[in-house]
């Protein structure tokens, strides 16, 4: 996605909040920063409609299929979509592919089409790829709603729920930039091109870069989600750039490399990592200093929004449902990481946690 795109989408979904009538929401300050105005999600809902259970309900079938299935990330949104489609009376599916990837995603998708859920909740994981195996969906009369990340043309979604992406990125900058006294080199180390999610946190860290002229971007490297090849990127930047005093970890394993990196290179204190997603590699790294800052993202929101968009697509309320929805992003820091107003918004990462 480019970074005229995301920022549109990110433009679009909070008119639609404010034609809501949608109340601003702050999020957790950190090291002094502080975001503004987001689009709630779940809670903007307008018409109360995804309450009223009917007998009907129990017709429907919503298949989730997240980016991998062993991610906590998609474990929370999965837990998230469950207690909605519980609520609700309807069936919930969850299937997907065991890495990030097209290639692990595309026969899962395609063999789904053939049980023809009633609606499809999806992660794709490429902005392009998953195109043509969503159209073959809608063909079939099947509603698409994407979670988390989403395509380049989302004109063929009936909606997309997502994070705050651009602005992550953004304050990933601001924070390293801040402590770094607005001087030196940063590094990005992300997961694939094509990813609307990381895409758009990327865009938006190298846009706040620029914007300090006594800072640089030294490099750009992809981990394909490899907590391992992560910290072997870093380590390598490290020897590499004398002068890098910062590094953005874009999703989860991303973060975990770099940090993992960073302690091991004895670097903690002295070259910052902002990271994205809590689990509990991440926050132990936050809680012992070495990540400065989390951007935490609320799965289980997006998964219970689906869910109740697709069922008021299904009974006939599809005006009621916004095209695009942006959930707010929660901001932990060293300092905040064990206050409970954070803590809860920590992610789960059993499968045990998935029974009942
Ligand atoms: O950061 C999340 C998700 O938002 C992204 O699209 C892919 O990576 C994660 O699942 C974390 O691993």
């Amino acid at each position: 996605m480019s970074r005229k795109t995301s920022r549109r989408q990110c433009g679009s979904a909070r008119r639609k909040a404010r034609a809501l009538g949608a109340t601003a929401f702050m999020v957790a300050g950190t090291a002094g920063v502080t975001l503004g105005a987001v689009t709630p999600s779940s809670a903007a809902t307008p018409n109360g409609l995804v309450s009223r259970v009917s007998k009907a309900a129990h017709k429907f079938t919503i298949a989730l299929v997240p980016g991998l299935t062993t991610d906590p990330f998609y474990i929370t949104m999965e837990r998230g979509a469950a207690a909605e489609a519980k609520k609700l009376g309807v069936t919930l599916t969850w299937q997907g592919g065991t890495t990030f990837s097209p290639e692990s995603q595309l026969p899962v998708v395609n063999s789904l089409l053939a049980e023809h859920p009633s609606a499809l909740l999806i992660a794709p994981t490429d902005d392009v790829a998953l195109k043509a195996p969503i159209q073959k969906f809608l063909s079939a009369g099947i509603p698409v709603i994407s979670v988390d990340t989403t395509l380049t043309d989302t004109s063929i979604l009936d909606a997309r729920i997502t994070s705050d992406n651009f602005q992550g990125g953004e304050l990933a900058a601001e924070t390293i930039a801040k402590l770094a006294h607005y001087t030196g080199q940063v590094a990005v180390d992300n997961v694939n091109p094509g990813i609307s999610t990381t895409d758009a946190r990327q865009a938006g860290f190298l846009a706040q870069i620029k914007k300090y002229p006594k800072m640089s971007v030294a490099a750009v490297e992809y981990n394909t989600d490899s907590p391992t090849l992560a910290a072997s990127q870093t380590k390598d930047m490290v020897l590499k750039f004398p002068k890098l005093v910062g590094i953005f970890g874009t999703n989860l394993y991303g973060a975990q490399g770099a940090g993992e990196a960073i302690a091991s290179a004895g670097k903690k204190g002295k070259i910052f990592v902002a990271g994205y997603d809590a689990e509990p590699a991440t926050v132990k790294l936050l809680q012992s200093g070495v990540i400065n800052v989390l951007v935490i993202q609320q799965p289980a929101v997006e998964g219970a929004d689906g869910v109740k968009y697709a069922y008021d697509i299904l009974t006939g309320h599809k005006s009621a449902v916004p095209k695009a929805t942006l959930v707010p992003n929660i901001v932990a820091t060293t300092a905040n990481s064990h206050n409970p107003n954070i803590t809860k918004y920590y992610y789960q990462s059993s499968l045990a946690a998935l029974a009942g």
